[in-house]
C-alpha cells in the first residue's frame, strides 16, 4: 500500500442535493428572470470554468497564485504553523499545495459538496504530501455544516480562496463569513482571497473574454436546462452580456434575449421580450477597507492583507 487511503478519511455530512428543476422554474418566473450561478458547474460547466482561469483577460486565478507562493511563508506565520487546516470548497489543487508547504498542518480537512472530486484530490493530495493527515468532509459550506474535530486538535485555521465570496450578495456574505467565525472559534483564523475594486476596463475585459470561453460557459447554463429538464432554449437567440456595475461594485452576467420568443422548460412556458435578460451571476468586488468593515460586520479582526503590486487582488488574513 502506498498508505494514502489510511491516511485519508471520508465523512459524508450528506448535503441536501439542489433541486434543479425548482431553482430553474422558480427564477424563470420572477419579473426580473435568473438563474443560481452554482447551476454552471456541471461536468461541462466545470471544464469552461478551469479555461477561464488560463485565459489572459482572467487575472484573478493567476493573481491570487503569485501571492500565495510570494508570501505562503508570512500566511503560515499568521494561521500558525501545525495548525489544523479546513479549506472550504476544495476545487484548488494549486492554491492548497502552496499553503500546505508552508503550513505543515497537523491536519487537512477538505469541505466539497462534490463526492467525486473531494475524493480523488484528497487522495493526489495525500500522495504528495506523505505526513499530511486528512478528513475529507461532503458538505455544503454555503449551509451549516459538521467538522470532525478531535479534543486535542490545536487551532483552526480556514482557507477560502478564489474570491468565491464575491459571487455572493454582501448579506450573504455577511452571514456566510459570521459562520465561519463561529465554526473557527475565538483565535481561528480564515484566510480569504477577495478580488478588488479597479478600473472597469480590466473587470470588463475579464468577463468578456476575446476568445469566448466566458460566453460559452454563460450559455451553458441553457444547454443544461435543455439537457436535464426538457428544455427548447435555442442558443443562438441568446447572446452573453457582462458589464461592470459601479454603483454595485460588481460585475453582472446575463444572457439576453436577442428576439421576442417564447421557451418551454419543464413542461412550462416563458416568454421572453427582445432584449430582456436572465442575470446569471454577480461577482463583486471589494475595496480592502470595504471587505474589512464587512468581516468586522461578521465577527472578524482584520490581521493582514497580501495584494499584487498592481493591487488586483487580494489574500487577507481574518482573526475571530
Ligand atoms: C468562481 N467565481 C469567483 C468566478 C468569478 O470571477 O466571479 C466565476 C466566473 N464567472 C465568470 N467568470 C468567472
Amino acid at each position: 500500500s502506498d498508505g494514502t487511503s489510511e491516511r485519508v478519511r471520508f465523512h459524508d455530512n450528506h448535503p441536501t442535493p439542489t433541486d434543479v428543476r425548482a431553482e430553474v422554474l422558480a427564477g424563470l418566473g420572477q419579473p426580473n428572470k435568473r438563474l443560481p450561478p452554482k447551476l454552471f458547474y456541471d461536468q461541462a460547466g466545470s471544464r469552461l470554468f478551469d479555461a477561464i482561469t488560463e485565459l489572459p483577460e482572467y487575472y484573478p486565478t493567476r493573481t491570487e497564485i503569485g501571492i500565495l507562493r510570494a508570501y505562503g511563508g508570512a500566511m503560515a506565520d499568521r494561521l500558525g504553523r501545525g495548525c489544523v487546516l479546513v479549506e472550504l470548497g476544495s476545487g484548488s489543487s494549486l492554491k492548497i499545495q502552496t499553503l500546505l508547504a508552508a503550513l505543515e498542518p497537523q491536519v487537512y480537512i477538505p469541505v466539497d459538496i462534490s463526492r467525486d472530486h473531494l475524493l480523488e484530490s484528497a487522495h493526489a493530495l495525500a500522495a504528495r504530501f506523505p505526513l499530511l493527515a486528512i478528513r475529507a468532509v461532503c458538505a455544503d459550506y454555503s449551509a451549516s455544516f459538521q467538522l470532525p474535530l478531535e479534543p486535542d486538535w490545536p487551532r483552526l485555521a480556514a482557507f477560502f480562496p478564489g474570491s468565491s465570496i464575491g459571487n455572493f450578495d454582501p448579506e450573504d456574505a455577511r452571514r456566510f463569513l459570521e459562520r465561519v467565525a463561529r465554526l473557527l472559534g475565538p483565535g481561528g483564523r480564515l484566510l480569504i482571497g477577495v478580488d478588488l475594486r479597479k478600473d472597469p476596463a480590466l473587470l470588463n475585459a475579464a468577463y468578456n473574454d476575446v476568445q469566448g470561453v466566458t460566453a460559452a460557459f454563460n450559455l451553458n447554463l441553457l444547454t443544461r436546462i435543455n439537457r436535464e429538464l426538457e428544455g427548447n432554449f435555442d442558443l443562438d437567440a441568446f447572446a452573453h452580456r457582462a458589464f461592470f456595475n459601479d454603483a454595485r461594485s460588481r460585475i453582472e452576467m446575463h444572457l439576453v434575449s436577442l428576439a421576442e420568443q417564447r421557451v418551454r422548460v419543464s413542461g412550462q412556458d416563458f416568454t421572453f421580450r427582445e432584449g430582456e435578460t436572465i442575470h446569471t451571476e454577480n461577482s463583486y468586488k471589494y475595496g480592502v477597507a470595504d471587505f474589512q468593515s464587512l468581516a468586522r460586520d461578521a465577527g472578524f479582526e482584520a490581521e493582514q492583507v497580501w495584494t499584487d503590486v498592481a493591487d488586483l487582488f487580494s489574500v487577507q488574513c481574518l482573526r475571530v
